[in-house]
């Protein structure tokens, strides 16, 4: 633990509130000023202490940041996805970088089941409709798409992809998926491309892991073989669609409509995409409940408790092989 002459755990960023007192007051954490002047005044006095950064897939660290953290040995990340924290960066200065993984899984798939009936039944739209007095006015909402049974295609079939695939199971979808590796004795089918499962799919659900290896993946050309029936839901990371495609796409009706958690430069969200009840836009809440939450706070907790013991991560992220 620190003191106040050894201070060696740092807060890069917003975390949540019971988090941020928890590091505070347990761990005598220090929170990194977010305004220029002050925060290189910090690092230059006080960089050379920090052994530990607490952050989260909102902020992570980069390399400038771990060059001016010449002792740093772990970066402890709340939330399942690190893209923001440079791995490469890390491997290479011998710095353990852990996340949250399977505690936010079961809330995770939760969400993109709730997005894809939201947004083939149109049931926030028909919300509005009521709450606009229509209902008495205009008669019976227009009929919607149903979600049962339709083919259900999933890129990146790591844990969160294989528990919405399982809640799909129950609702008769026939599930396909992309993933970079072909995933041994899965029940479902293989696309080697993204463009081929979209081809062969009503709705295509993103879950692939964020960062530059995916950016883009869901592209003009993938969107098109999705098609003017298809659907997408993306719980993953806005980075992995083209998001100015997308929006095309919406507003030229050039796609039935799509279920978005996430976006490419959040808090922002694309106005043009307002308008259209064929989208439902949600504001990453995906793994926003008081249940997940509290355990992604005690995992990333046990790993910082690991790591000042010990040295080493509870869940540690596999890095890529530090070149020489
Ligand atoms: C956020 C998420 O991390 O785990 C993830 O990767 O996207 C979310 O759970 C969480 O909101 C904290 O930023």
């Amino acid at each position: 633990m620190g003191t106040e002459e050894n201070r060696s755990v740092l807060q890069v960023g917003p975390l949540m509130p019971s988090l941020s007192r928890r590091l505070a007051d347990d761990y005598a954490a220090r929170r990194l000023p977010t305004e220029p002047t002050e925060r290189a005044a910090f690092l230059a006095e006080r960089g050379a202490e920090i052994i530990a950064v607490v952050t989260s897939g909102r902020t992570g660290v980069d390399a400038a940041l771990m060059d001016a953290l010449p002792n740093l040995a772990a970066v402890i990340n709340f939330g399942v996805g690190y893209d923001t924290t440079d791995v490469a960066a890390a491997a290479a200065r011998g710095i353990g970088v852990s996340n949250t993984p399977d505690v936010l899984t079961d809330c995770v798939a939760d969400t993109a089941v709730g997005l894809m009936i939201d947004t083939l039944r149109q049931f926030s739209a028909s919300d509005r409709y009521v709450r606009a007095g229509r209902w008495p006015v205009d008669g019976m909402y227009p009929l919607t798409r149903q979600v049962s049974k339709t083919n259900v295609g999933i890129i990146g079939l790591g844990r969160i992809g294989a528990a919405i695939a399982l809640r799909l199971k129950a609702f008769g979808c026939t599930i396909s998926y992309h993933n970079r590796h072909e995933v041994p004795d899965s029940p479902y089918t293989y696309a080697a491309s993204p463009v081929e499962l979209a081809a062969s799919v009503d709705v295509l659900v993103v879950a692939a892991a964020g960062g530059d290896g995916t950016r883009g993946l869901v592209s003009s050309e993938v969107l098109d073989a999705l098609g003017p029936h298809g659907y997408l839901i993306n719980i993953a990371r806005g980075s992995v669609v083209d998001q100015d495609a997308l929006v095309s796409a919406l507003v030229e009706r050039r796609l039935a409509g799509a279920g978005l958690d996430v976006f490419a430069d959040e808090p922002q969200v694309p106005e043009e995409l307002f308008a259209l009840d064929t989208v439902v836009l949600l504001p990453h809440v995906a793994s926003g409940t008081v249940q997940t939450r509290a355990a992604m706070e005690a995992l990333t907790l046990r790993n910082l408790d690991e790591f000042l013991a010990t040295g080493e991560l509870v869940t540690p992220v596999p890095l890529p092989a530090a070149a020489n």
